[in-house]
């Protein structure tokens, strides 16, 4: 059926200027998609029933609490919400509600059906009421462009990946004339609440929206929804992150197949690095799925203080080690953000930020004398590409943008020099071809995994609840994620309860603080535990292509279970 629009702020849904619409036809769709459309939604029984909210008690920061207070006057300490069953419901079904909902940051499998949760709720429980999309990310929020969510609109976008329902945008409403634009859209809309599904950064730009919005008596509420691949925004509350199961499981697919290509033709290390930004999470999964010769935690690099060379010579020792097995291939896995890791490169960057935020960089190079000898030694000896690279503009949240960064290439070039190096010296017989990959933007719009469909649905469903309650400032939260879904538990924790504060941009700003790989949590060891053995023998495995019914479809992924103190299958 194709869609009925209403659309609001000049561009189409899909997006095009002159009002065509690229929306999606269901019509066209494979036999894939068109079944996961019509495929019925398992929901925490708490939802299906009547149920009441009770509240936690008071909540602080993840850190500098003092500063988060004095930043959040109105939502500092709020508690958590939970979700119990109740003999009746205990809100009101008569009210019609306005709500709108954004899409913010990098795409993420299942976001479409956060939007089809929160949608559903207002359908199932008020009656009447509207739901707005704004249009490519904050941006719409600030320009007030946006689109009626209506059921046939919504319908093709059910249990399938990408954003363009609503399409997405890493714009940042940070401006005192910014957040007038804000509120300026909430007023002429009428919005009783705001929904906004993203990762750190945004749900901090959530956060700062509903203490604006708490400041200026406004009735707009937010709520915050866990987003990002990386699976980076994370805490007790809120297990995981959308979207990191399902890029997982399709970049474990990938490597497990050149995995197979390696050992087939027995002459290529593939270099594969993971998309995943600051975090090494899917670098880490990925590996904990498919067994690859080396791979290396940004996390671990950072804490044992490694430079690059210490880097390059563990790959040169295991590469030299295999050679004498007779394998002159393998698989290597790098985190994304690994060269924001190494202090020494995190210590240029920093100065590179500053300098970046402070002064033109002119041609005759002249911003080099601001930085210290050190870090221009190593920005001299680095090669030119990632020079380049290192200087590129920042993201719109101050971050160096990592995925551009082509670190797999770089290591490649320093693991050949050094095995000339020991080959002139004899320590080194085998034959070397580096081959090398990036996986990122492949696994952000797959079709989401049963979990993350799941996960999705009940955090969309959870956001209207919490929105339908009065609550603001919380971001929706589901847990019990081990269990089948009947049994997963529904609420909302106080975004200030994760943040902490941090320098960006040469100033002091709230920040959600970014989960990372804990060297003493339990999926780094299971890895570390195993790492030689997968290093010298070949164990690799195979995981396939996502499946959506029969073996391994409800598979939860190992970084998950392990968190959660259960045995990954
Ligand atoms: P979010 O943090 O916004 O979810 O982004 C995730 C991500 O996929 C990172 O892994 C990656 O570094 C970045 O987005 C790439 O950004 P862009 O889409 O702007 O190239």
């Amino acid at each position: 059926m194709a869609p009925s629009f209403v659309i609001n702020g000049g561009i189409s849904a899909g997006g095009t200027a002159n009002g065509a619409s690229t929306g999606r036809v269901a019509s066209v769709y494979s036999e894939v998609q068109t079944s996961r459309i019509d495929h019925t939604l398992p929901v925490p029984s708490v939802l299906k029933n009547s149920f009441k909210i009770v509240d936690g008690p008071a909540s602080s920061a993840a850190g500098n609490p003092e500063e988060i207070a004095k930043l959040f006057p109105h939502l500092f300490g709020q508690p958590p919400a939970m979700l119990v069953p109740n003999e009746s419901d205990s809100l009101p079904s008569d009210q019609k509600l306005k709500i709108g909902v954004v899409l913010s940051g990098g795409q993420a499998p299942g976001g479409h059906n956060v939007i089809s949760g929160i949608f559903d709720y207002l359908q199932d429980r008020v009656k009447g009421s509207t739901l707005y999309g704004f249009r490519g990310g904050p941006a719409g929020i600030m320009k007030c462009k946006y689109v009626e969510l209506t059921a046939d609109y919504i319908y093709p976008y059910r249990n399938q990946g990408g954003f363009d329902m609503i399409c997405s945008g890493r714009d940042k409403i940070e401006t005192p004339e910014q957040f007038k634009q804000a509120e300026e859209t909430a007023k002429k809309l009428d919005l009783d609440g705001l929904v906004v599904i993203g990762g750190d950064d945004s749900n901090t730009n959530a956060c700062l929206l509903a203490e604006n919005f708490r400041s200026k008596n406004l009735k707009t509420r937010v709520i915050g929804c866990p987003k990002t691949i990386d699976g980076d925004l994370k805490c007790k509350e809120v297990p995981t992150s959308f979207g990191f199961d399902t890029a997982c499981k399709i970049y474990a697919e990938m490597i497990g197949n050149v995995m197979t290509d390696a050992r087939s033709t027995g002459k290529y290390y593939h270099f594969v690095r993971l998309m995943g930004r600051a975090a090494s999470h899917i670098t880490l999964e990925c590996a904990l799925q498919t067994h690859p010769n080396i791979t290396i935690i940004g996390e671990e690099v950072y804490a044992k203080k490694q430079t690059l060379k210490n880097v390059t010579d563990y790959m040169v020792d295991v590469i030299c080690k295999r050679a004498e097995f007779g394998y002159n291939y393998g698989v290597v896995l790098i985190p994304e953000g690994l060269i924001d890791f190494i202090p020494e490169v995190q210590q240029l960057i920093a100065e590179l930020n500053e300098i970046l935020a402070h002064y033109v960089v002119d041609e005759g190079a002249l911003w080099k004398k601001k930085l210290t000898s050190q870090s221009l030694q190593l920005f001299e000896f680095l090669p030119q590409t990632i020079q380049e690279q290192l200087m590129l503009e920042r993201d719109p949240h101050g971050n160096v943008q990592v995925a551009k960064i082509e670190t797999e290439k770089m290591l490649i070039q320093m693991v050949e020099t050094e095995l000339e190096k020991r080959k002139k010296e004899g320590t080194y017989k085998g034959e070397f071809k580096g081959q090398s990959h990036f996986f990122g933007y492949e696994g952000r719009c797959g079709l989401p995994t049963n979990f993350d469909a799941n996960y999705c649905y009940a955090l969309g469903y959870g956001a209207g609840v919490l929105l339908h309650s009065g609550k603001t400032g919380l971001i929706s939260s589901v847990g019990n994620l081990a269990a089948p879904v009947a049994d997963w538990t529904v609420g909302g924790t106080a975004l200030t309860s994760l943040m902490d504060v941090e320098r960006r941009h040469g100033k002091f700003k709230p920040v959600i603080k970014k989960a990372m790989v804990e060297l003493e949590g339990a999926p780094f060891k299971k890895f570390a535990s195993v790492r030689e053995e997968w290093g010298l023998k070949n164990r690799y495995i195979s995981p396939g292509p996502i499946q959506f019914s029969g073996a391994g479809s409800n598979a939860v992924n190992h970084t998950l279970l392990l968190e959660l103190g259960a045995q990954a299958a």
